[in-house]
Order: C-alpha cells, then sequence, then structure tokens
C-alpha cells in the first residue's frame, strides 16, 4: 500500500506528550490514525509502537488534506498554512482536549476548567490540593503536564480538573464544564494572535460556554464582561475588594483583613501562606470553585493555610542580611512581574529582563518607580525594559546571574529592610534552556551569596 495516497480519519499533528496521549487512546478506542510531526526526530518517537503509521520532518503529506479529523497538538498554531488549507478544505481542527470532553459526555463526571494570562497552575494546584483534602478523587492535568486524556486512566474519579491555555481552548468546540474560571488576561503569546489582545482573550472566552457555574475576576475587564456576556445566571466573582452576598472577596474588621464570602468572614488574609497580592486572589478564586464542585470548606481553607507555593513563583528563598530574596523566574510576562512586585511590602530591587516576545513594559512603569529600589537588567531586551525606569532610579545592566545577584545584593538596602526579587517579565530563551533553569540558577548564586554572608 502507498500509504501517502491512503486516506485516514484521523491525524495526529505533533508528537509531543499530548500527541502521545492522542496516540494511546485512539489505539485503546481502535481507531485508525497516523502521526505527522514537522520535527525529524519527535520527542515521543521511541514510546511510538511500531506499526503507527507516521510521516515526520514536515507537514507535506496528503494525509493532512484528506483526514476527516486533525487533531492539532497546543504547541502547533492552527494558521501553520498546511493546517488552515486543511481546515478550508473541511477537515474539523480539534485538540486532545475536545477529545477528552467527547469521551467524558459518557460518563458526566464533573469538569472543573481554570484559564487566565496568570496564576493557572497555582490556582489548579490548589484546587487538586483542595479536593485531595475533602477526599475527593480527583485527576487534575492539561497544560499543567499531564495531558487530559491520560487523566481517563483511572476509572473512579470523582472530579477532573482541568488547566487549560488559550491554544487549547481554539481545539475543543465541545467544552462542558461544571465550573469555569478565566483568572486574568494580560499580553502574553501575542505572536500566536497576530499581536492583538482581544484575539488571545477572545480564545479564552471560550471556556464560559456550556458552563453551568462561571467565577470571574470582578477586577479584570475581560474576565468579567466574558462572564457577563453569557447571561448565565449562575455568577460567583472574586476580587481583592469588598464583596457583596455571595460574592468572594477582602473584607476589614477593626483595621484586619479577612478573606471572606459576602458578609462571612472565612480566614485572615496573613494567614494565606504563599507570597504576594495575586496569591489571595488565586486563593479567593480557588474557593469559589471548590465550593461549587462541593468542597469542604474547613479543608479548603486548611489548604490555603499550609501551601507554600510553586517553585519559581515568588518564592521565598532566603533572608540574608535583613533583605528577603524571592525567585518569581515564572514571572514570563509583564502581568507576572507587575503582580510580583506590587504584592511585595516595601522597597525591591528588581531583577528583570530576557526575551520580551514584543510586548509592551509601559505597565510596569508606575510600579517600578513606586516600589523599586533599583533595578538590575539583562538579557536582549534588557535596554528597552530601561525605557521604563526613572531616571532617579539607579539601572544597572548585567551579563550573567552571578553578576546580578552579586549587583541586587549590593544596592538592597538592610536597614529598610529590603526585597530582591527576580521576576523578569520576559521568556529565558536568550540566556537559560526555559524559565526553571533560570531559576535554578538564580537559587543556586542566593544560596551561594547566603552562605558567604548569611
Ligand atoms: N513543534 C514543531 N512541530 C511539530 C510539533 C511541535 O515544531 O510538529 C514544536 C512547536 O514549537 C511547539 C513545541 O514543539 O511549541 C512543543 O509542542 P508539543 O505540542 O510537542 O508540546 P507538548 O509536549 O505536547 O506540550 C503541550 C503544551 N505545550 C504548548 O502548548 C507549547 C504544554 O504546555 C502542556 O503541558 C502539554 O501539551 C500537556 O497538555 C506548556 C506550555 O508552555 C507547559 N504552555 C503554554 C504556557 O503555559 O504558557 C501555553
Ligand atoms: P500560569 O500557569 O498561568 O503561567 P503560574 O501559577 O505558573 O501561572 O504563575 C506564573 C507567574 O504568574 C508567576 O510569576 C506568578 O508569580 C504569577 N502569578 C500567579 N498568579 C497571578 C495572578 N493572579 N496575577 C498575576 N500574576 C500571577
Amino acid at each position: 500500500m502507498n500509504v501517502s495516497q491512503h486516506t485516514i480519519e484521523s491525524v495526529i499533528v505533533g508528537l509531543g506528550t499530548t500527541g502521545l496521549s492522542v496516540a494511546r487512546y485512539l489505539e485503546k478506542e481502535k481507531r485508525e490514525f497516523a502521526v505527522v510531526d514537522s520535527r525529524q526526530n519527535p520527542p515521543c518517537v521511541e514510546k511510538l509502537s511500531d506499526e503507527t503509521l507516521h510521516h515526520f520532518g514536515n507537514f507535506e503529506t496528503p494525509w493532512l488534506l484528506h483526514a476527516k479529523e486533525l487533531i492539532v497538538n497546543p504547541g502547533i498554531a492552527i494558521s501553520t498554512p498546511e493546517i488552515s488549507k486543511a481546515k478550508n478544505a473541511g477537515v474539523s481542527i480539534i485538540g486532545d482536549v475536545e477529545l477528552f470532553i467527547r469521551h467524558n459526555a459518557k460518563n458526566t463526571k464533573p469538569v472543573v476548567a481554570i484559564t487566565g494570562s496568570n496564576g493557572k497552575t497555582t490556582v489548579t494546584t490548589l484546587l487538586d490540593l483542595m479536593a485531595k483534602k475533602s477526599g475527593v478523587r480527583v485527576a487534575t492535568g492539561g497544560n499543567i503536564g499531564t495531558p487530559s486524556l491520560d487523566l481517563l486512566n483511572e476509572e473512579d474519579t470523582e472530579l477532573f480538573i482541568l488547566e487549560l491555555s488559550s491554544y487549547q481552548l481554539e481545539t475543543t468546540p465541545s467544552l462542558q464544564t461544571l465550573a469555569a474560571v478565566i483568572l486574568n488576561i494580560s499580553e502574553d503569546h501575542l505572536d500566536r494572535y497576530e499581536n492583538k489582545l482581544e484575539k488571545y482573550a477572545q480564545a479564552k472566552s471560550v471556556i464560559y460556554n456550556n458552563c453551568e457555574y462561571i467565577v470571574f475576576n470582578r477586577e479584570d475587564d475581560y474576565s468579567k464582561y466574558f462572564a457577563e456576556q453569557t447571561k448565565n445566571k449562575n455568577i460567583i466573582s472574586f476580587g481583592l475588594d469588598q464583596p457583596e452576598t455571595g460574592q468572594f472577596g477582602i473584607r476589614f474588621v477593626d483595621g484586619v483583613e479577612w478573606l471572606a464570602k459576602g458578609r462571612k468572614l472565612l480566614m485572615l488574609a496573613s494567614d494565606v501562606k504563599q507570597v504576594g497580592r495575586h496569591n489571595i486572589a488565586n486563593s479567593l478564586s480557588a474557593i469559589a470553585l471548590g465550593e461549587v464542585a462541593g468542597l469542604e470548606m474547613s479543608a479548603m481553607l486548611d489548604v490555603i493555610r499550609d501551601y507554600p507555593g510553586m517553585i519559581h513563583r515568588t518564592q521565598w528563598l532566603a533572608k540574608i542580611n535583613n533583605v528577603n530574596w524571592y525567585n518569581d523566574s515564572k514571572g514570563t510576562n509583564v502581568g507576572a512581574t507587575l503582580a510580583a512586585l506590587s504584592g511585595l511590602t516595601g522597597k525591591t530591587v528588581l531583577i528583570a529582563g530576557g526575551q520580551g516576545k514584543g510586548a509592551d513594559f509601559l505597565p510596569l512603569r508606575s510600579v517600578i518607580n513606586e516600589k523599586a529600589r533599583a533595578v538590575v537588567l539583562m538579557g536582549e531586551d534588557a535596554q528597552e525594559i530601561s525605557q521604563y525606569v526613572d531616571k532617579s532610579i539607579p539601572t544597572v545592566f548585567v551579563h550573567s546571574m552571578r553578576e546580578a545577584v552579586l549587583t541586587a545584593y549590593e544596592l538592597a538596602q538592610a536597614d529598610q529592610q529590603d526585597n530582591v526579587l527576580l521576576s523578569p517579565a520576559c521568556a529565558s530563551f536568550d540566556m537559560f534552556d526555559n524559565y526553571a533553569v533560570r531559576g535554578e540558577v538564580f537559587i543556586k548564586e542566593v544560596k551561594k551569596l547566603e552562605s558567604d554572608h548569611g
């Protein structure tokens, strides 16, 4: 048989962790499929069974145009010429989460879905811990790492929690959930959206389709707008202001700050273990989602009190000579750095820079000028960022993380209890393999500093 002329119903495009999960699923379902990847040697190739039809090295195969459906990995843009050509020819373009949702429709287990520009992984993790603490058999995945189809392997799951990226939402037209949230929307991934924030936001808005309970951020214009657009009556908001009845927020009683639902006080804000105001917002959104999913309030609050936060996300590292050091290497966009810097008490020496992905750094200007003791810049877009720093704030350009750490140490004022924060507002690929490696290098340098001066 000449495989290039044979028509195959389902073609998996991209053999990363997602593509592999789709291949395993279709195999189990006894459906015919082929795998295509533009890379000569895709990452999961050795895990594919030998007899799988495949085409690697480019997308030049008639399979794409003659398939019934393409199941496209989230890392590949639908605008890729071979895919958009297939789409125009009437081929259905879906993603792995669509297959998950269609499969789950048969069992109808509740799904909670989480998206946003920042905070997805934190909120997804909080909710997962809350479910476990409430004794619920939960399966958690999506953009957070485990592809959704792999979650179907456990048969007794009672609740699914999915972190969904805008890429995944683009290819999930049938999404149906018990509850969903858009945490916030700010510039990111605009290279996939013709440099238009509205297009990126629109992709995320799909999460509110066919959703029984909508959770939204009343302090975020897009999140609020999309929630109200749905006309769904079951909408629950969260925010860092005072909540109305049934909503989640912050209340002050005798000058003391509380997490609250309406007038009901839930817990002291100072007992939230994670660092930063944005993590209070994240906690409130997780509680709102968890309540809808039937989780126990006391178990949820215990999690908020105990969970220290994730590595590389406003992670406290050390107190050296009266200065607190924080690693926020996952701060790869302006919104994240804005949240990290404004959430710390007192003045901060900010270490930033890297690949700015064409972002507009203007939103950082006022918070830098209000809160930064000094700014240490590195990477491709260091100069670009420096344009938004007031002349009165010391700005130093460096060429390595070691130099950044030593410079920040010199600039931080111990007697003022300053902070040092690595929150680059940029991708790391110009200097490191990824954000995690950047964070590890920072941690190593801070630990060295601590042993020298601690
Ligand atoms: N690629 C090609 N040709 C191909 C296929 C892929 O060049 O034929 C390249 C693309 O540059 C692509 C990269 O390989 O971006 C990785 O793509 P992949 O589809 O092989 O990746 P997976 O391993 O399946 O990982 C994907 C998500 N990756 C992306 O969306 C880019 C992972 O999210 C997700 O955890 C995983 O599925 C499981 O669902 C990562 C991510 O960076 C963490 N997400 C973005 C973010 O969080 O900001 C959206
Ligand atoms: P995501 O999965 O959306 O990338 P993470 O929880 O991994 O989100 O956090 C990514 C970055 O965003 C980190 O720098 C973190 O400090 C920051 N962040 C977390 N929650 C928020 C929020 N609610 N608003 C703004 N930034 C946030």
